[in-house]
């Protein structure tokens, strides 16, 4: 088994640069996809791969991937995470598993540690939901699973995803044909912060993801009528934002419905915006969350209908869109227990976690092998500009890391990786 630790003053200095290339215009420590700042923050991690002596490339959808060639080639291990925050987000969320994975590469090499395999690191574009609907847009785009109804969507301005994509230098064309050829990928891990306070109340060190949680997100516009706030009797409104309103208080019901469910809804927008006029327009934005696909596709249904009861009393139209339908993903076998075995004989104590968040591992899930390392949150509190998680709490992940690579490169292509 190695040896090796991580170099934390460097992990260190990274993640307090990385993490301090922000929109200084925006709450927290932003660095929204499809923003300059974002284009900084792949920019820097490429730059901290080329140092490490990776060869470097961005794929058609802005993915940043670095490749250490293996001894034997042909086959290879992947790693990566992603770099952009939600608005007004933390500083650990996603850049601890690009950081991590690069110090991989350097612990490797300065311990004249050598692979088998290709290690190819991936910086994802656009994993957190971006304003047309979608999340894990690099990874959905390395699996082949966006198509032109995918650029076409539009944003609240009406500008579609195709014409902004440029903007970050990504040719919607070269989009469409970013397919990743995972057949020669043995494995794909992730290192993460958990994101939710399971593992400090447990006091463990390493989350062994087992499941990601689904998550099916919706768009509903509802269409009512402008009228005059005072003079037109309650009964005559079509009044779309209190329809918009009850779908709201919908989504919370039906969430509180099931077990280990979430509902949530993160936007709502009146139009106009005027105490003293009944609201045309109205658009509000949401997603459910739950461990049973069943449970899910049943929301979908209970929402769909709410929201048309909404408007139907009302006289207000209502469309409603289901943007993402992610089934939850359960992670591969062989993987999570090399992790739980590599956690154990490190002497580190771990627990068998459920993830609550989304990830590209799940999308990565489709294609090849995939495992997730979890270290704890400080408190539980994530997507907020107080998620904290203490370095001597990252470096048994990446030590994790490290050694889960080192025994996927060893085992025997067709067994389950051991050491
Ligand atoms: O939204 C999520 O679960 C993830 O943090 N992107
Ligand atoms: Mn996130
Ligand atoms: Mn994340």
């Amino acid at each position: 088994m190695s040896t090796i630790t991580p170099v934390g003053e460097r992990f260190h200095a990274e993640l307090t640069e990385l993490s301090t290339l922000v929109d200084s215009d925006r709450p927290g420590w932003t660095r929204r996809a499809l923003s300059e700042v974002d284009i900084a923050g792949r920019d820097y991690a490429r730059r901290l791969m080329k140092q490490a002596g990776l060869a470097t490339r961005v794929d058609g959808a802005g993915n940043v991937i670095g490749v250490l060639p293996g001894r034997v080639g042909g086959r290879e291990i992947m790693l990566g995470s992603h770099t952009d925050t939600v608005d007004g987000g933390g500083r650990f969320d996603g850049i601890t598993g690009v950081l991590g994975a690069i110090e991989v590469v350097r612990l490797l090499q300065e311990n004249n540690v050598g692979l088998d395999h290709d290690l190819v690191i991936v910086v994802f574009f656009n994993e957190e939901p971006n304003d047309f609907g979608f999340f894990c847009v690099g990874s959905r785009a390395m699996t082949g699973i966006v198509d032109r109804t995918t650029l076409a969507t539009t944003d609240l301005a009406g500008r579609s995803l195709a014409e902004t994509l440029p903007d970050s230098g990504i040719d919607p064309e070269a989009f469409l044909d970013a397919r990743y050829d995972f057949s020669k990928v043995t494995a794909f891990l992730e290192l993460h912060i958990e994101q939710g306070p399971e593992l400090e109340r447990m006091g463990k060190q390493i989350g062994v993801v087992e499941t990601i949680t689904g998550i099916n997100h919706f768009k509903a516009l509802f269409t009512g009528r402008q009228d005059h706030a005072g003079t037109t009797p309650m009964d005559v409104r079509a009044d779309a934002g209190c329809a918009a309103a009850g779908t709201v208080l919908a989504v919370e019901s039906i969430a509180e419905s099931g077990t280990n469910t979430r509902g949530t809804s993160g936007h709502i927008q009146f139009t106009p915006e005027a105490v003293n006029v009944v609201s045309a327009n109205a658009s509000v934005e949401g997603e459910f969350r739950g461990p049973d696909g069943s449970w899910l596709n049943e929301a979908q249904r209970r929402l769909t209908d709410a929201a048309d009861d909404q408007g139907a009393k009302r006289g207000v139209r209502v469309e409603m869109e289901w943007t993402t339908d992610d089934a939850p993903v359960p992670l591969h076998e062989p993987i999570t227990s090399t992790i739980a075995e590599v956690a154990d004989d490190l002497g580190q104590t771990r627990a068998t976690m459920f993830s609550g968040a989304g990830h590209d591992a799940g999308i990565i899930a489709a294609e090849t092998q995939v495992g997730m390392i979890f270290v704890p949150s400080h408190d539980g509190r994530s997507h907020c500009p107080e998620e904290f998680t203490e370095l001597d709490d990252i470096l048994p992940g990446i030590e994790v890391l490290l050694e889960s690579v080192l025994r996927i490169d060893a085992a025997p292509r067709s067994g389950a990786p051991s050491r």
